[in-house]
């Protein structure tokens, strides 16, 4: 009977401890990007570029200069590719899913007629290793209400190294194409440090790009909201997103009361003639209420079950011995 409850009590502390925000610094909590953790673009006409490979540089060595690029509101550009190319980061908290109200704000450099979209996922790091290795959820955007037909769920593309050429494609529904080299760009377009096969795999959005047959001019409309890269960083409601808007692999609706990662991918695949390929860039991100994050992390950490990534495992050992002494204190006075 008391050990099952001691279990019981344990596993319980367990449980909230595997669902709570944290910090991921001691440093004072700040509202913009704190490190890239991954960066996997597709080819494209910036790859190598933005940020610049040097020889030598593996995918630890980039995401490092995607931080570089990105953290502490620097604004400068990440490039992520045709489609399926992502970039991971983090703030240094934990943001909270505050309700009614749109959560983190994701810069781009989109203008009118020219939104490359992106789509973005977020995570919590349930297994509180700091990693991104935990499950992934895409925030809805309008295109799934709006034109549900027209997206690709479960679209997978591989694309193959190919020196200095257009870099070939193939995808999971029988298509092929290429990400075609142009006039402006001269350096290789495949990233340089990943396998000479990468794959790729998300929901594809439906083509945005149209030439004028008088002009020759192309445009890339945008879609209306839910989108990275997709409306001028002037509109700051138009890059803001809501935790509310999280689905599953089966789009139905996901409740997260926070969220640790958030992944945006590149959810075009076109050839827009001399414009080049559609590839969402990033700029930046912001927590719009880090008040509230900072907050529930507090909170959380009042009632012993939120940490500090750096002290975690101290912290869940000083919570295991404090659950046994309250228990063993309960069952003396048989309160339990
Ligand atoms: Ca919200
Ligand atoms: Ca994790
Ligand atoms: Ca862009």
């Amino acid at each position: 009977m008391n050990k099952t409850l001691l279990l019981v009590a344990v596993l319980s502390l367990f449980g909230a401890n595997a669902s709570a925000q944290q910090y991921f610094t001691k440093t004072t909590p700040g509202k913009y990007i704190y490190k890239v953790v991954d960066y996997s673009p597709a080819p494209g006409q910036f790859v190598n570029k933005l940020p610049m490979f040097e020889t030598g540089d593996d995918a630890t060595k980039m995401a490092q200069k995607c931080t570089e690029s990105l953290a502490n509101n620097k604004g400068d550009l990440v490039t992520l590719g045709a489609f399926g190319g992502s970039i991971i980061f983090h703030f240094d908290h934990s943001v909270a899913n505050v309700a009614g109200q749109k959560d983190f704000l994701i810069e781009g450099n989109a203008f009118e007629g020219n939104s490359e979209p992106g789509i973005v996922m977020v995570s919590k790091d349930v297994n509180r290793n700091g990693i991104a290795d935990d499950p992934w959820y895409e925030l809805s955007g309008s295109a799934d209400r709006e034109t549900p037909n027209k997206l690709v769920y479960g679209y997978e593309v591989t694309y193959t190294a190919s020196p200095m050429q257009d870099i070939p494609w193939t995808d999971n529904k029988g298509g092929s194409g290429k990400v075609e080299r142009n006039t402006y760009h001269s350096q290789e377009y495949y990233p340089l440090w990943m396998p000479a096969k990468i794959t790729y795999k998300g929901t594809l959005l439906p083509k945005n790009a149209k030439q004028d047959p008088d002009t020759g001019f192309w445009s890339l409309s945008g879609f209306n909201w839910g989108y990275v890269d997709n409306k001028a960083n002037s509109d700051k409601e138009g890059n803001s997103f809501d935790i509310d808007w999280a689905v599953d692999q089966n789009r139905k609706k996901v409740k997260l009361d926070f969220i640790d990662f958030i992944k945006v991918y590149c959810a075009e695949q076109q050839m827009a003639g001399w414009l080049g390929e559609t590839s969402t860039e990033v700029k930046g991100a912001e927590d719009l209420h880090i008040e509230e994050s900072v907050a529930a992390i507090d909170k959380a950490l009042k009632e012993g079950v939120a940490t500090f990534d750096d002290v975690d495992v101290n912290l869940s050992l000083m919570a295991i011995i404090w659950v046994w002494k309250v228990t063993m204190v309960k069952l003396k006075h048989r309160i339990i």
